[in-house]
C-alpha cells in the first residue's frame, strides 16, 4: 500500500524527518526547482503538510483537496489560519508543552541581561577597557521589581514561577481572569502603569496586533523594562524605537521581532536593548521534543483518527469527526 504524502513546504528540525521518514512519503518542496509544478502535480496525493514558519492561508490550502492534517512545529501558530483550515475540515496541530521551561529559562536569562546590562559589560571585557577602570554601575536592579505578564498561559506560568523566585512578584493581563494566585488586572494599560517589568507572552495575530503601542510602552515608565518572547507583531515596534531613544522606559529584551529576520535599524543602534534571535526554544532537546510531537499527532491522526495537540479552532471538527 502506498504510503500517505506529507508535504513539507520548507526544512524542519532533523528529528520530524527521521519519526517520519519510514511511514509517510515525503515531498521536500524547497528542493524542488519548481514548486508550483511540484504542487500541481502532487496535489492530489498530499493529505498532510508538515509545517515549520511557511504562510499557510486559504488560498494555499485551496490547491490541496485531499489535505487532512497542517502539523506545525511551534507553539505558536499565527502564520497559519486555522479557521480556514477548519473550514475546509482540515486539522492543525501545534506543539504545545514541550517547550514551556525552555522559553521561560530564556525569558528570565533575557530579563537580567537587560536589567543588570550583562551583554555590554561582557562585550567592554572583551574590548580591552577593564584595565582603563570598572564597568559603569547598572541604575537598577532586578529583585524588588513587579512583572506583568501578558498572555498568562503555560509558558506565562512557568515565567511567573521563575520571576517569583528572583524576588519579582507577579501580575497578568488575560482577557479573561484565571483561576490562579497572581493579580488580574483587567486593562492592559492600567497594569502597564503599576509594574515595572512587561513581559510579552500573548500568541502573535491580528488579534494582539500592536497591544504594546506608545501608550502602554509610557505608562510602564522610565524604570520599565519590556521583554517579549511572544511574536514582534505584538509590539508596535516603531514605538518602542522611540521610547527606548527617549528613555520612555529603561530598556528592553527582545527574542522576536516584527519582520524577523530584519531588525528594525533603530533597535540596532539603541544601547538600551538587547536583541536574540529568536532562541526562546532552540535547544537540541527542546526542538527534539517539538519535532517528535509533531511525528507523534501525523502518525496518531493518520493511525487513529485521533490528533493529540490540536489548536482550538480544530476542537469542533475534531469532536464531528470522531464522533
Ligand atoms: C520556534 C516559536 O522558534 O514555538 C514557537 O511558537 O516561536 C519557537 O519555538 C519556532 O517554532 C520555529 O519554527
Amino acid at each position: 500500500m502506498a504510503l500517505p504524502t506529507v508535504l513539507m513546504p520548507g526544512p524542519m528540525n532533523q528529528s520530524v524527518l527521521n519519526g517520519i521518514g519510514d511511514q509517510f512519503e515525503v515531498i521536500r518542496l524547497w528542493e524542488a526547482d519548481d514548486p508550483d509544478a511540484v504542487l500541481a502535480e502532487r496535489a492530489k496525493d498530499i493529505v498532510a503538510v508538515a509545517n515549520a514558519g511557511t504562510t499557510i492561508d486559504g488560498e494555499f490550502l485551496d490547491r490541496l483537496p485531499a489535505l487532512q492534517m497542517v502539523a506545525s512545529f511551534g507553539v505558536g501558530y499565527d502564520k497559519i489560519d486555522a479557521e480556514a483550515a477548519a473550514e475546509r475540515g482540515v486539522v492543525v496541530t501545534n506543539t504545545p508543552g514541550v517547550l514551556d521551561d525552555e522559553v521561560a529559562d530564556t525569558a528570565l536569562g533575557l530579563l537580567l541581561m537587560t536589567v543588570r546590562e550583562l551583554p555590554q559589560a561582557e562585550r567592554y571585557l572583551r574590548a580591552g577597557k577593564w584595565p582603563e577602570g570598572s564597568y559603569p554601575l547598572t541604575p537598577t536592579r532586578l529583585h524588588g521589581r513587579k512583572m506583568g505578564i501578558l498572555g498568562l498561559g503555560r509558558i506565562g506560568e512557568a515565567i511567573a514561577h521563575r520571576a517569583e523566585a528572583f524576588g519579582v512578584s507577579v501580575a497578568y493581563h488575560n482577557r479573561r481572569q484565571k483561576d490562579v494566585a497572581y493579580r488580574y488586572y483587567p486593562s492592559l494599560l492600567e497594569m502597564a502603569r503599576d509594574v515595572d517589568i512587561l513581559t510579552v507572552v500573548i500568541p502573535g495575530g491580528d488579534d494582539t496586533r500592536h497591544l504594546v503601542n506608545a501608550e502602554v510602552l509610557e505608562a510602564l515608565g522610565p524604570n520599565g523594562i519590556l521583554i517579549n518572547v511572544a511574536r514582534g507583531s505584538v509590539v508596535d515596534e516603531a514605538a518602542l524605537v522611540d521610547a527606548l531613544r527617549s528613555r520612555t522606559i529603561l530598556g528592553a529584551g527582545l527574542d522576536v521581532f516584527e519582520h524577523e529576520p530584519s531588525i528594525h535599524p533603530g533597535l540596532l543602534e539603541v544601547d538600551n536593548a538587547v536583541l536574540l534571535p529568536h532562541v526562546g526554544s532552540a535547544s537540541v532537546p527542546t526542538r527534539d521534543a517539538m519535532g517528535a510531537l509533531v511525528v507523534e499527532n501525523l502518525v496518531s491522526w493518520f493511525g487513529r483518527g485521533v490528533p493529540v495537540t490540536p489548536v482550538p479552532e480544530s476542537a469542533d471538527l475534531v469532536r464531528r469527526v470522531n464522533g
